[in-house]
């Protein structure tokens, strides 16, 4: 059940591959340790993977192996609500509302729509308006907080601009939540190419480090990341953006700061090989408990999911509704 006395945080990832791990140290890891201080709701926004051209089938399996992950990281279906969002339609009808009141010039200037529609052939309306569905996803749950990694800054500021010009339009009706991303890993870089994030979508393959990663592939792609040649182990992200990077792998598993890190380093290969070491404790038991789900299972876990999260939902879109007076 949504309990109302803690603050009540939302996120969401795209069934669009495994998760990796830019995913899930700048965001998912955070959900999991929330879950002691918030009212957790997590969602699989498989509507969002649609504004890119998809195979049919596709979309279904994606979004159970996607829950299979969070659920493998740590997201506990009873303590927080796990769910899909096609499966509660007033996402959809709240981003119309939402995307009454964006402006064109708004959705223009988002950064995320500039990349993916430079690298797509075919551009849709929906990678466009994409953002106030994202605005619809959050404040469909009155949402405080809404944990995520460094590139959603943008969009959570866009969705607190739309929030509160639909309050300023037709009164206090939304809740204009607060984006939460780490001081560390909110940007975990590509190993191939440490100017650009880790990406599902990346080009190198050995530039993403899977959840699913054999301990000697983690090992093989960190052995094999790009670096300098000045030899020296410094965390200085904007002139060494490889060995900070790999520095920021390293500290986040260990929980200390990269410039600590950076000091009992001479080298960058055993600095490579403990960032490898450090990243393969991570996720090992995480793909033990992932194997030992089923997907009947899980499709249980995602329909109780989706009862709880409709309880809220009905009752905002009802709000919403009688604030444009469609009721
Ligand atoms: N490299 C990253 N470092 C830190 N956080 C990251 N996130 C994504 N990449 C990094 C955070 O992960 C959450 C879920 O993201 P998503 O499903 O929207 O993924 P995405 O942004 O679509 O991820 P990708 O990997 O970049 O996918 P493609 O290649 O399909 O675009 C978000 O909170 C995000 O901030």
């Amino acid at each position: 059940m949504n309990d109302p006395l803690r603050p009540r945080a939302f996120s969401g990832i795209q069934p669009t591959g495994t998760i990796h791990l830019g995913n899930y140290l700048g965001a998912c890891r955070n959900w999991v340790t929330m879950q002691d201080t918030t009212d957790g709701i997590y969602c699989i926004v498989d509507l969002h993977a649609l504004s890119v051209p998809r195979e049919p089938g596709e979309i279904r399996q994606a979004t159970l192996e996607a829950a299979k992950d969070l659920i493998a990281i740590g997201i506990d279906p009873e303590r927080s609500t796990l769910f899909v969002q096609s499966r509660i339609r007033e996402h959809s009808e709240l981003a119309w509302h939402l995307q009454c009141v964006t402006a064109f010039g708004e959705l223009r200037r988002m950064t995320q729509f500039k990349d993916k529609s430079e690298s797509n052939d075919f551009v849709s309306a929906a990678l466009f308006t994409y953002p106030a569905l994202q605005a619809a996803d959050i404040v469909l749950y009155d949402t405080d907080v809404v944990p995520v990694g460094d590139d959603q800054r943008q969009h959570l500021e866009l969705t607190r601009d739309i929030a509160n010009r639909f309050n300023s339009r037709f009164g206090e009706v939304l809740v204009v939540p607060e984006h939460r991303i780490p001081a560390a890993g909110a940007r975990i870089m590509d190993l191939q190419n440490p100017t650009n994030k880790m990406s599902k979508s990346a080009d190198a393959v050995n530039g993403t480090v899977m959840l699913t990663d054999t301990a000697a592939e983690i090992t093989k792609k960190l052995k094999r990341a790009v670096t300098d040649n000045d030899g020296e182990v410094r965390f200085d992200p904007e002139n060494k953006p490889g060995v900070s990077n790999l520095l920021t792998l390293l500290a986040v598993a260990t929980g200390e700061a990269p410039e600590t890190v950076a000091e009992r380093y001479e080298q960058y290969g055993p600095l490579k090989a403990d960032a490898a070491e450090a990243i393969i404790s991570l996720i090992e038991p995480i793909q033990a408990r992932r194997a030992e789900l089923d997907d009947g299972t899980v499709d249980a876990m995602l329909k109780m999911g989706e009862d709880k999260a409709r309880e809220v939902a009905t009752t905002v879109m009802d709000r919403v509704r009688q604030a444009v007076d469609l009721h």
